[in-house]
């Protein structure tokens, strides 16, 4: 019998929450050594949560060696190297202060926090705590999908020549029913927005990424379909039938946010997050319009990338779908044969790879704390916006709040050929 190779040191981890990204990030956490070389081990030390009872079983099903119902339990405990904030964004805020303050590598589930004050703090933070060789990272785990880190390579490239638009869209329906429960993603005080932060902050943070340009402005409007909905139990839901017999909560957040954005180059870019889109599961799309061509998204078919090459001779221009599962796609070839096809799963996956990775060789992992601030500029632009009368406001840190033109001196510039 031949024992293995010893396993690389350990990266002890804190997890702090335990519902759907908890689940997400646990599996990623078990399973990125055993398809990527990493340069350390993780290892799931410890789950924190409040109640006891599912708390345990969740660390039992999850694979922690144990639990506590205190999270500062995890970030005090010299043994851990790594916590992992997978609870709603009120919380945010303290927990990964608290882990930076005491030296730990951070992953913080998105969007950073409830608001950009709070995300100022934590991205000063975490730049002190980089200078003590603390890495953190925020969990915009859309961007290790194959199909969205290869559109962001063939940008940078010039496979689409000088962006023209960009159009983005993140459609659920999970909440169409008026008598779907309460759940915390309803409560301002503890998500700070409703689909826009949700959902809106990814394809904000993918808008960004892929065309490397950051939205300068906006002009925005929220909008709540369903003012009340029943009572919920564990307010953890998402979706389902509530109790229709009992008193209805008030919703204080948005279920629509469509928003028009001007990025920093002047190129203009439309936006729609809602958890309204009947028959839309989770259809998060992404279109970026060149001079020389397109790139299309949508996440209901993941493994695909759509390209239209505008400099293709005339009779052979069309969309072309590529299965984005060639060797040649980002982290496809840690995986299955060619056409096989990855999951959402395997984004989270991907993020926990990359941060192992950085960890281990010292290096700062993207999206960082600085691009998650960018985000929550954004989120709060959009929100002021609303609140006056769809104006066009700066995403600027020193902006007065309220109104830019909306235009840019960049957009009469720039070269407008066809
Ligand atoms: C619900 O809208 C949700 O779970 C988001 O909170 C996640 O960030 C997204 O990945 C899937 O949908």
């Amino acid at each position: 019998m031949t024992t293995t190779h010893a396993p690389t040191d350990a990266l002890r981890v804190g997890m702090i929450g335990y519902g759907f990204m908890g689940a997400a990030h646990s599996h990623a956490w078990r399973t990125a050594h055993r398809f990527f070389d990493l340069p350390l081990t993780p290892q799931l030390h410890t789950l924190a949560g409040r109640t006891e009872s599912t708390l345990a079983a969740a660390a039992e099903r999850y694979g922690f060696a144990s639990y506590t119902t205190r999270w500062q339990d995890v970030v005090e405990d010299p043994e851990i190297d790594v916590i992992d904030i997978c609870t709603p964004g009120d919380t945010h805020y303290e927990i990964a202060m608290a882990a930076l303050a005491a030296g730990k590598h951070v992953l913080c589930e998105k969007p950073l926090a409830n608001s950009v004050e709070q995300s100022e703090e934590m991205t000063a933070a975490a730049a002190a705590a980089r200078a003590q060789g603390a890495r953190s990272l925020c969990g915009f785990s859309y961007r290790r999908t194959p199909a969205l880190a290869y559109a962001r390579q063939l940008v940078a490239e010039g496979a689409v020549g000088e962006i023209r638009q960009i159009r983005a869209q993140y459609l659920q329906d999970w909440l169409s029913d008026a008598d779907a429960p309460m759940t915390w993603r309803l409560d301002k005080d503890k998500a700070g927005s409703g689909a826009l932060g949700d959902i809106g902050a990814h394809i904000i943070d993918l808008a960004q990424w892929i065309s490397g340009q950051d939205i300068a402005s906006v002009s925005g409007t929220l909008e709540t379909v369903v003012p009340t909905r029943p009572a919920a139990g564990d307010m953890q839901g998402l979706g389902g039938k509530g109790d229709t017999s009992g008193e209805r909560q008030d919703v204080t957040v948005d279920d629509v946010a469509l928003f028009t954005a001007r990025f920093e180059t002047g190129v203009l870019g439309s936006f729609e997050a809602t958890r309204m889109a009947q028959g839309r599961k989770n259809a998060m799309r992404v279109e970026i319009n060149g001079s020389a061509g397109s790139l299309a998204f949508d996440f209901e078919r993941m493994n695909e990338l759509e390209i239209y090459d505008a400099t293709a001779p005339g009779g052979r221009q069309g969309f072309t779908r590529v299965l984005t599962t060639e060797p040649e796609h980002p982290y496809a070839a840690a995986w299955w044969p060619t056409g096989h096809g990855l999951g959402y799963e395997h984004t989270f996956t991907h993020q926990i790879a990359d941060l192992v990775t950085a960890i281990g060789e010292g290096t700062d992992p993207s999206p960082s704390f600085e691009e998650a601030l960018q985000v929550q500029r954004v989120l709060a632009a959009v929100e002021a916006s609303a609140a006056d009368g769809s104006s066009w406001t700066s995403t600027a840190p020193d902006a007065p709040s309220g109104t830019t033109s909306g235009t840019t001196t960049q957009s009469t510039t720039q070269e407008h050929t066809r």
